[in-house]
């Protein structure tokens, strides 16, 4: 059997059982899935990415996604895990993801934020930072999405360590923002594609956001954007925007993105999945499956034109 059979996809997970899942799939699919530890949080939990790879003598290309930079957001560790389901299930059926798998390894981080996800399961729904402490613990959090090295400091953020947008006390000041970093810029090389998973607003977001100065590579990074949009608009006909983030909402640095972006990796966005504010943050599991689904059709869509490229 590819997945663990009892684990429900249409509901969301508090993350002890995210971990068990994990070694689930890893141990039910030991020829394609490997867990890796990426780091350790602040309150010292670990990390773990999993990796999809078919067993190949070539260097392959690497998509690189990652869920739950941000708390609350738990439609994006519910579509990463959703992902990981969708190309075990398929992967021999269905062509094109087989077609993926000869070309590409997939690395796939559930849940980055893992303090911070903990927290808004037991503590506080609507927490977004991670855990850590601050002026002799009266305030806690940073901004993981703030905290990386892209213009670090300069617009969007906050230096007030209660705010929502605090960016930290310096680029990759936290434990899980340089555990990201330091991984991807030593598989820089081979990872052509960055995906970061958040929610909501229903936009694909291009770089930059630190500036209103347009990537080199803007045109083709909006023309996928749009293709990608235009295949999850035909499951539901959900309406997602796609620009870059400084242009169609607001100027923010020491995003992941636009890092990603800048140190090399040509294909860089950040997906805001459901809703409009209708429900936000606190999406009903009743909506976890159709926004996955329409989402898989978005994110293959990208991979397909790299691929094809
Ligand atoms: N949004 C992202 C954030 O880090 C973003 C992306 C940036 C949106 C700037 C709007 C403006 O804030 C969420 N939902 O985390
Ligand atoms: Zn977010």
């Amino acid at each position: 059997r590819q997945v663990p059979g009892d684990y429900v996809y249409t509901e969301y997970h508090p993350m002890e059982e995210i971990y068990q899942w994990m070694t689930q799939i890893q141990n039910s699919n030991r020829e394609l899935v490997t867990q890796h530890y990426l780091g350790t949080t602040v309150e010292n939990r670990p990390i773990y990415y999993l990796q999809i790879s078919q067993p190949s003598d070539k260097t392959k290309k690497i998509v690189w996604m990652d869920c739950g930079i941000h708390a609350r957001e738990w439609i994006a560790p519910a579509f990463c895990q959703w992902f990981v389901k969708e190309i075990l299930q398929n992967y021999k059926s269905d062509p094109k993801i087989s077609r993926f798998l000869q070309n590409w390894d997939l690395y796939v981080l559930p849940v980055l934020n893992v303090d911070g996800y903990i927290y808004s399961w037991e503590t506080e729904r609507l927490w977004r930072k991670n855990r850590s402490p601050h002026m002799n613990g009266t305030c806690y959090g940073t901004d993981l999405n703030r905290n990386f090295n892209s213009s670090w400091g300069t617009v969007g953020v906050s230096y007030n360590c209660s705010s929502q947008t605090f960016c930290g006390s310096g680029p990759e000041s936290e434990p899980e923002t340089r555990a990201v970093a330091q991984f991807i810029e030593r598989k820089k090389s081979d990872i052509l594609c960055y995906l970061t998973i958040h929610s909501y607003g229903q936009y694909i977001l291009t770089p930059y956001g630190y500036t209103t100065t347009p990537p080199s590579n803007n045109e083709e990074l909006m023309y996928v954007a749009e293709k990608a949009a235009a295949a999850l608009m035909g499951k539901y006909g959900t309406i997602y925007e796609v620009g870059s983030t400084s242009l169609i909402l607001y100027s923010n640095s020491g995003s992941s993105r636009d890092w990603a972006h800048m140190i090399g990796i040509p294909f860089s966005y950040t997906f805001e999945l459901r809703d409009k504010g209708t429900h936000g943050f606190v999406l009903p599991p009743a909506q976890i499956q159709p926004t996955c689904e329409e989402t898989m059709l978005a994110v293959t869509t990208i991979i397909d034109y790299i691929d094809q490229k």
